[in-house]
């Protein structure tokens, strides 16, 4: 197993390589091109420079006798356009198009060595969350899902929300002048099934896994989180057997899971250790991280998938941690590994300048590391 940690870059991160690189036992920087949208072509030379970036060191380092070095061989994300999951044109590309360049992405990164990318395949947004620094029992803070709330919105509400840049709900990767295009692509997707989902994203891996394969980069599919349909929107990575059914699409070992056990946890009636048990051969990245429910399941209480985003530590939340890095050691998983969103702690909540990313701060990720380390080596003989 390699252990990453994922870093946004230079002057887009509150973290920096140097930082990392004091955490015990990180071997591979999980990186992008950020400033990259969905359907863009990666030019070579921005991929190469921040190769060497991640995998140098620079002058002051080495004369302060710095030698450990990371791997650049993860990239989160490569977004897939909108164009591709929807099976036709829209924001000015046509599936065709968006497929070729991100066939050349795949040639270019698999070109600077890079192994595994990311992707999800949820239509209009990303990863949704009600509070971004919501309050915890140890005076943290940390990423909050309510439910209760959301059934409440309407994909005008949150636009609303967003206009008027209110506390309420903001999207990542949705600034003000792109909510236009959201309102066209909320359109789009008026009427689209399930299976119209299925049936395009069938077309890209086809599209896309030859090359793959050519190049030697896995593609490695993010869950939806949470891992249900949300404003009607068809959602198709969120069930185990969504993942089942993604896997079977495209039968390549290089079309595989980026299996993250916290967004797959968001539904929850989800075991999260049966997951990476059954999914052992083709999980090519996985993030590993706690989640907490307000209240027991049941069906009729939207509250009981309103969740926390917690401490790794498996008794802080209700995501066995301890049961899903032993089910990788003893599988002698060769695959990536990191912790995903962490608590935001100490200065990253009374010190303005060292306010993260949300879910993105420093230290809460390197505790989670030790943590899931501690576990992995306790299952080495
Ligand atoms: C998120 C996502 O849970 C996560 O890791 O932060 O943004 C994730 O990186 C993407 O969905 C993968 O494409
Ligand atoms: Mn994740």
């Amino acid at each position: 197993m390699k252990m990453g940690f994922r870093w946004y870059g230079r002057d887009n991160d509150t973290v920096s390589l140097d930082d990392i690189r004091q955490i015990p036992g990180v071997e591979t920087i999980v990186w992008a091109l950020h400033h990259k949208q969905a359907g863009e072509v990666w030019e070579q030379q921005e991929i190469d420079k921040a190769v060497t970036e991640i995998t140098g060191l620079s002058t002051s380092d080495k004369r302060k006798g710095v030698t450990k070095t990371f791997n650049a061989e993860v990239v989160e994300s490569v977004n897939i356009h909108e164009s591709i999951k929807l099976g036709k044109a829209i924001l000015g590309l046509d599936p065709d198009m968006a497929i070729a360049n991100y066939k050349l992405c795949i040639k270019r990164l698999g070109k600077a060595g890079v192994k595994v990318i990311t992707y999800n395949f949820m239509p209009v947004f990303d990863w949704l969350r009600t509070d971004f620094f919501h309050p915890l029992p140890d005076g943290s803070t940390a990423l909050y899902y309510n439910h209760a709330e959301v059934l409440e919105m309407s994909p005008d509400k949150l636009i609303s929300d967003m206009e008027n840049n209110s506390q309420g709900m903001t999207l990542p990767g949705w600034e003000p002048a792109r909510l236009a295009s959201f309102r066209e692509i909320n359109q789009a997707y008026q009427g689209v099934s399930h299976d119209d989902m299925y049936k395009n994203y069938k077309y890209f891996l086809d599209e896309v896994i030859p090359t793959c394969e050519k190049y030697d980069v896995k593609l490695a599919v993010h869950p939806d989180d949470p891992a249900f349909d949300l404003f009607g929107w068809p959602r198709v990575v969120s069930q185990s057997a969504d993942l089942a059914k993604v896997l079977s699409l495209n039968n390549s070992y290089y079309n595989g899971l980026c299996l993250c056990l916290g967004s797959f946890s968001s539904d929850p009636k989800h075991d999260a250790v049966a997951a990476v048990k059954t999914f052992m051969e083709r999980i090519h990245f996985s993030h590993v991280r706690n989640i907490k429910f307000d209240a027991p399941f049941d069906e009729n209480n939207p509250n009981s998938r309103s969740f926390s985003e917690v401490g790794h530590r498996a008794s802080e939340g209700n995501v066995d941690t301890v049961g899903i890095m032993k089910a990788y050691a003893q599988a002698n998983y060769e695959g990536y590994i990191r912790p995903d969103h962490g608590r935001h702690l100490w200065d990253e909540n009374t010190d303005p300048a060292k306010k993260p990313r949300p879910g993105y701060g420093l230290y809460d990720r390197a505790l989670g590391i030790q943590y899931l380390l501690g576990i992995w080596d306790a299952c080495q003989k």
